[in-house]
């Protein structure tokens, strides 16, 4: 194994408190797209008409058409070397593992890691434009449900229903985005996995670890205006990357067990 990784993996593992905070890269090996990259959602659907308030209420059939098309996707695909590693982990219990993702593809719930505070919401929740009614539409051990939504009313109030996800323009949900940064500002070691880092808030959870004095260690494919400041920066794939980092046994079967419910409250 590259030296750099093994001494990485040594510090590491000396942490008491870990917060792994995901991106789309995480997902990518798994099959499905990030937002910025060649073939990246942004690269192939504008966000305007898609992934905001606005575009929602001129269009809300369109948008749920292009979430259902994605929820499909997403259901086809399952979680990689890089999830099931963090859940394996985070399962260990040696330390407190934190999972912090900005991914809305319930990769890392599938994998089975608990307590995963997602920062942009799940694409197979799904929640009322008007009232507090939400409810999820994929239970991964369910009774076979794909997922996909064709009611768009609320049964409690007759509004429309909307993905949980966090668009742009949208705060991030109070209670979540604390305790990130709770996490963050507390933990000994903040590992960046698949994020190119350019999204805000949630872009500042690393700089908010650094400052707090934790190691911050990146892996990502391409440089990030993380990768000056983190004591280790990894250019590789995370589903190679992270198994080793964490001192997950290389080669084992892990096909990981699909937890009986997506939601852990
Ligand atoms: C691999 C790999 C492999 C590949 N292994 N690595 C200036 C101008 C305009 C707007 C703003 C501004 N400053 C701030 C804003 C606001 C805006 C923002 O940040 N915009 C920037 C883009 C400029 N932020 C917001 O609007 C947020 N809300 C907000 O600020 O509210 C304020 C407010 C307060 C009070 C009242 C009202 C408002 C909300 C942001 C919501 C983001 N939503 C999305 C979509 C989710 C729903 C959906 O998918 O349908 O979240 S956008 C998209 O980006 C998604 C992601 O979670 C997020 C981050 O992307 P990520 O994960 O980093 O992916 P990529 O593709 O960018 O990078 C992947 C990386 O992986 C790459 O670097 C690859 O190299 C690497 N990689 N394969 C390892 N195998
Ligand atoms: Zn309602």
């Amino acid at each position: 194994m590259d030296k750099r990784l093994t001494e990485a993996r040594d510090a590491l593992l000396q942490a008491r408190r870990i917060v792994v905070f995901t991106g789309a890269g995480v997902s990518a090996e798994s099959g499905i797209p990030t937002y910025r990259g060649e073939n990246g959602v942004w690269r192939n659907y504008r966000a305007e008409d898609l992934a905001t308030l606005d575009a929602f209420a001129r269009n809300p059939e369109l948008v749920w058409e292009w979430y259902n098309e994605r929820r499909t996707l997403m259901l086809a695909c399952s979680p990689n070397a890089a999830h099931l590693a963090l859940s394996e982990f985070q399962a260990s219990g040696a330390r407190e593992v934190s999972p912090i993702t900005q991914n809305i593809d319930n990769l890392h719930r599938r994998a089975g890691s608990r307590d995963v505070l997602e920062l942009h919401g799940n694409a197979f929740r799904t929640k009322c434009a008007s009232c507090d009614y939400a409810v999820y539409d994929h239970e991964p051990q369910g009774d076979g449900c794909r997922g996909l939504r064709d009611d768009f009313r609320c049964p409690r109030c007759g509004s429309w229903l909307r993905p949980d996800v966090v668009w742009f323009g949208e705060p991030l949900d109070d209670a979540v985005l604390d305790a990130a940064f709770e996490r963050a500002a507390d933990c000994d070691a903040f590992l960046s996995v698949g994020s190119s880092l350019l999204v805000q808030p949630a872009a500042l959870l690393p700089e908010a670890a650094h400052r707090a004095g934790a190691l911050v260690i990146e892996v990502n494919l391409e440089p990030t205006w993380l990768s000056e400041l983190a004591r280790w920066s990894f250019r590789g794939a995370a589903g190679a990357n992270l198994p080793k980092l964490l001192g997950i046994a290389e080669g084992a079967d892990r096909q990981g067990p699909e937890p009986a419910s997506s939601g852990d409250g």
